[in-house]
């Protein structure tokens, strides 16, 4: 692939400014020639193996990266940054990580985005004809919805051409699952956050049940951070872990379309069984019955508590880990996720329930790649990167996932081939989702997996709730 061609309209007017604003000066203009040859002279790299570097003269990119003087991003800041990700992947081991994003450029990129994500709501709006109003432009913007990305940092890359990058009328809302499972979840998860940084209100990104502390030590993404931020690897995990407190859990567009990475959730409201008179009995069991099993309302989502960083399976904050863990259903009514260990079964009619309540007409979540859907019965396989699961009166209920050839490292030669998927929703009304099915980009770069992919097969199954922690 030729990145410089990618790249090609920032680099010829982009200026680097000097940073002696940082307390840490930045290290001098691109020492590419040097790292190239370090690496080519490498026995330990993944990459001398059989595939050769892509191209044997680094093309004009801006490294490492610098902070800018003024703290504001740019677009050619955001598109250098992508260029420079896609090309480090392809040609320099996951320790040469700092000289390409230095661990003080980290830092300012992750305070800033973890601030704003912070201060978003549990459940944010999304307003595709306010989005415009800077501008005095008065149609809408479209809207693209993305699934599960799991650390394939080249198709992401090609879904953001694919559907055009983030701009003043076109929003994106990601579902979550960033990171793990595939070897470049930090570069993702730090493209993002910059696009969030430089347009917060063109680019959502939503939590996913793997932003979390369980997930990220089991499926590869803390050893990814150790490996590349060597140590600094600790510092810089436990920043990524604050700023996945942040992330919101929900969106609506435009009034019309629900999104969230696992779904729907139960209502925590519980009468009180007994209270007694008297100031100093006010004590009420907040422990929901299972058997009372109810739907949760967009207001007792918006009330939870999310910054937790392993969503509760039990105890009353039983609604981030539903949000993230649930799964649809054929059957109707609402039970516990026994084969996840947390979360829920929804079935059509709560879905029907939940749209016509709150006037919806769709609701797009995530969640299950391929894997999961070989093991779900009657539901559709994930071949096509999405699926139409419940189909009511009011609407539907999609499942969308993002990562074609899913997942990077398999036990076996047989791969499930799957394609990846996005949807766009065009104004006015938003309700009829266009489907974008998508190729995974070959070869994909040789990398070394970050977790035991040979005893850890299953996806989010069987959850070792023992060893997760809850705070
Ligand atoms: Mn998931």
């Amino acid at each position: 692939m030729d990145v410089s061609a990618s790249t090609s309209d920032s680099s010829s007017t982009m200026i680097i400014p000097t940073d002696s604003a940082e307390a840490q000066p930045p290290p001098s203009p691109p020492p590419l020639d040097s790292l190239t040859t370090a690496i080519n002279g490498s026995a330990s790299s993944p990459f001398n193996s059989d595939e050769p570097p892509s191209s044997s003269s680094p093309p004009e990119l801006q490294l490492p990266l610098s902070w800018p003087q003024d703290g504001k991003l740019t677009l050619d800041w955001i598109h250098n940054l992508m260029a420079c990700f896609d090309w480090s992947s392809r040609n320099l081991p996951p320790s040469q990580f700092p000289s390409v994003l230095p661990v003080h450029v980290f830092d300012s990129l992750i305070l800033i985005a973890s601030k704003m994500l912070h201060k978003e709501p549990n459940c944010v709006p999304i307003d595709p004809f306010q989005s415009h109003s800077e501008s005095g432009d008065t149609t809408a913007a479209t809207v693209v919805v993305v699934g599960d990305v799991h650390g394939q940092l080249h198709d992401l890359l090609f879904l953001l051409r694919d559907a055009g990058y983030p701009a003043q009328n076109r929003i994106f809302v990601f579902n979550g699952d960033y990171v793990d499972r595939g070897a470049w979840g930090l570069e993702i998860f730090l493209l993002l956050l910059a696009w969030k940084v430089f347009m917060p209100h063109n680019m959502y990104l939503l939590r996913g049940n793997h932003e979390s502390k369980y997930c990220t030590s089991v499926y590869g993404f803390e050893k990814e951070v150790l490996a590349k931020y060597g140590d600094k690897g600790k510092h810089a995990y436990r920043k990524c872990l604050g700023c996945f407190e942040g992330l919101p859990l929900a969106s609506v567009i435009a009034g019309r379309v629900y999104t969230a990475h696992g779904g729907l959730f139960r209502s925590v409201t519980v009468t009180p069984s007994k209270r007694l008179k008297g100031k100093k009995n006010r004590k009420i069991n907040l422990n929901p019955d299972i058997k009372t099993l109810s739907l949760g309302s967009l207001e007792e989502l918006s009330k939870a508590r999310r910054s937790v960083l392993d969503p509760p399976w039990e105890g009353s904050n039983l609604i981030p880990g539903d949000v993230l863990w649930s799964d649809p259903s054929k059957n109707p009514g609402l039970a516990p996720n026994k084969e996840r260990g947390i979360g829920l079964l929804w079935g059509p009619d709560c879905t029907e329930d939940f749209l016509k309540k709150y006037k919806l007409k769709l609701i797009i979540r995530s969640h299950e790649g391929p894997d999961a859907r070989e093991k779900r019965d009657g539901l559709d396989g994930m071949t096509e990167g999405y699926t139409i699961d419940h189909i009511v009166e009011s609407g539907k209920l999609i499942t969308l996932f993002s990562a074609p050839d899913y997942p990077q490292f398999q036990a076996t030669e047989e791969r499930y081939n799957n394609k990846g998927a996005y949807v766009v929703l065009e104004p006015p009304n938003f309700d009829n989702p266009i489907f974008h099915s998508f190729e995974a980009v070959t070869p994909r770069p040789k990398a070394n997996p970050y977790y035991d992919y040979e005893e850890v097969i299953d996806s989010d199954e069987e959850l070792d709730l023992a060893s997760m922690v809850t705070a």
